[in-house]
């Protein structure tokens, strides 16, 4: 089983290039991002307390998304291997994944870290704000996230830095040029052919 982490700040691409990886190396993906749109969208008691926070720009609380993750694992017994798209996104968050994951015997392999300045990432949310709705991409709101990311997020590269398994990507490119850069990362540990491990 292949897992990997997309990891960055709000709008460098995780779940734009999420998209692509799934499609081609047939991983499962699971964006807590999406997790909670959809338990907002559908009024659960738990996407009634997480909308209070990300609509301040803050993060869920660590033991709710952990919970979250927790079931989507035991959901997908047969999966190849995992794509986590906006998770970890604290040092708490790493370690309980690590401690999930130990079960099944199958590792984080590989975290691929999209780095994009600052500004072209607030004109990207708000871009997108425009044509989403999302609540959380308006200026006052985008800032609040940064914040919230360089405070508890970002320590978590150190995280995986110092387990040699970080990649820093460099996120400004256009969307295929990024694919390909990450496919290549990808495939330092899979053969999309034959569908094996290399480790
Ligand atoms: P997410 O849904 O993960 O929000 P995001 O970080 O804004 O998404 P992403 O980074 O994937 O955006 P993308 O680049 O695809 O989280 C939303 C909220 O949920 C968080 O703020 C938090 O409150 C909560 N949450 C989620 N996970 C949590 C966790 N683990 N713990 C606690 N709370 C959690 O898209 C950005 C835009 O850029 C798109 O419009 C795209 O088209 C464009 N774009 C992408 N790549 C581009 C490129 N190369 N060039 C030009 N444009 C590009």
């Amino acid at each position: 089983m292949f897992n990997v982490v997309l990891f960055g700040p709000p709008g460098c691409g995780k779940g734009t290039q999420s998209e692509k990886l799934i499609q081609r190396y047939g991983l499962h993906h699971i964006s807590t991002g999406d997790l909670l749109r959809d338990e907002v969208s559908r009024a659960t008691p738990l996407g009634v307390e997480a909308r209070k926070f990300m609509d301040n720009g803050m993060l869920v609380p660590d033991e709710v998304v952990i919970g979250m993750i927790s079931s989507r694992l035991e959901d997908t017994p047969d999966a190849q291997g995992f794509i986590f798209d906006g998770f970890p996104r604290t040092v708490a968050q790493a370690g309980a994944l690590d401690r999930l994951l130990e079960f099944r015997q199958a590792p984080i392999r590989l975290v691929l870290a999209l780095e994009v300045p600052e500004d072209e990432l607030v004109r990207r949310l708000v871009e997108r704000g425009k044509m989403s709705g999302r609540t959380d991409d308006t200026e006052e709101v985008i800032s609040k996230r940064t914040k919230e990311y360089y405070a508890k997020t970002e320590p978590v590269a150190q995280y995986y830095e110092v387990q040699g398994k970080l990649q820093r990507i460099k996120g400004d490119e256009s969307i295929d040029s990024i694919g390909t850069t990450l496919g290549k990362e990808v495939e330092k540990f899979i053969d999309p052919v034959a569908g094996t491990a290399r480790y």
